[in-house]
């Protein structure tokens, strides 16, 4: 089932819309925006994806090094202890690495539709030894005037979930790794309940347990406990390899609203929802059994890595919610649903 209402303009944003952000590097893929308003405008918060041009045989990317240089690694494509499979990672002689190096940027626009890079706001790039391999999949939520970026923190010691916290998109305060790894897809409620932040996140159990979302509290946004899991994937249905949070929850009269993605062992990437409860996010009210977007446009079927819809932003608006989204981890698009038209799903 797909219940999503596609801009006309899709894909809004490609590689090739955009100069690199980094010297020497080309834009591969453009994903997963983080959304938010801000001074009258709306905003994406891109993650940009660049690697230099390819040369034939060898497969090159950048990391960065201890200086906090850029550095480029290349391998040789007929290397047999190298594993190709998977256009996103490699692995070499048993380390992985990422095939391009992730970092956020800001686009606005006063439609919706047609972005621009602002004058004064610069890209936010990976920096110290847990973001060497970038920074990825940005969420914000505005708490008072302030606005805090959740996002995904990538280095051989592991994947984690890192905090920034801006009220101007020019001064950041960098607040480090609130969710250590294996952990990514970290979505904060845009409101308190009783008296706490409450956030989603997925951490990954390789042996025992797997990929799930899980809801956690805190008193500051730093420390987060409470853990508990929320949702987990499912046996034979198009969520049964991982689930991971989209945007923040989205407050409606039967309860909080989740847009999250599910994939299954193919990897192909579809929305679903969760309603939670308004007291208590804990208690699940229902979900989904079917997806309410997938994969079915032709730019969200092939691409850098194809059938993909994956979103971790929005905007609300009465009863219509606008996902910014990554289509085949290569290009931007938007959709709209009608909430109410969601809610009438999740009632089977
Ligand atoms: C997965 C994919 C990639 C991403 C890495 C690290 O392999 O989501 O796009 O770069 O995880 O987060």
């Amino acid at each position: 089932m797909d219940i999503a209402n596609r801009f006309a303009a899709n894909p809004i944003l490609r590689p090739s819309d955009l100069k690199p952000g980094i010297e020497g590097m080309e834009i591969t893929c453009l994903l997963n925006p983080g959304v938010f308003r801000f001074k009258g405008k709306v905003w994406l918060l891109l993650r940009v994806a660049e690697r230099p041009r390819q040369q034939e045989g060898m497969i090159s990317f950048p990391v960065y090094n201890s200086l906090g240089k850029i550095e480029i690694l290349s391998f040789d494509k007929n290397d047999p202890t190298l594993d190709l499979s998977d256009p996103r990672v490699i692995n070499y002689k048993g380390d992985d690495f990422l095939t391009t190096l992730s970092y956020l940027r800001p686009m606005c626009s006063g439609d919706g539709i047609h972005f621009y890079e602002p004058d004064g706001y610069d890209s936010i790039f990976g920096e110290g030894k847990q973001e060497t391999f970038g920074i990825e999949d940005c969420r914000v939520v505005e708490h008072e005037g302030q606005y805090f970026l959740s996002f995904t923190e990538v280095s051989p010691l592991g994947v984690g979930v890192g905090l920034i916290q801006t009220s101007d998109w020019k001064n950041f305060d960098r607040k480090g790794m609130i969710f250590p790894p294996h952990n990514k897809d970290c979505a904060i409620f845009d409101r308190k309940i009783n008296g706490k932040y409450y956030a989603l996140h997925r951490p990954s159990s390789p042996e025992i347990g797997g990929n799930y979302i899980w809801l956690s509290e805190s008193p500051d946004m730093i420390h987060w406990g409470n853990h508990t899991c929320i949702a987990t994937s499912r046996k034979g249905k198009w969520d049964s390899a991982r689930v991971g949070a989209g945007g923040s929850p989205i407050l409606t009269e039967e309860g909080w609203l989740e847009i999250y993605h599910g994939a299954n062992a193919d990897h192909r990437y579809c929305l679903g929802a969760l309603l939670l409860d308004k007291d208590d996010p804990s208690k699940v009210l229902a979900r989904s059994e079917e997806p309410i977007m997938e994969p079915i446009a032709t730019y969200e079927q092939t691409g850098f890595f194809g059938n993909v819809v994956f979103t971790n932003g929005h905007l609300v608006d009465g009863d219509t919610v606008t996902i910014y989204y990554g289509a085949s981890d290569e290009v931007i698009c938007g959709a709209q649903f009608s909430i109410k038209e969601i809610l009438s799903t999740l009632k089977k």
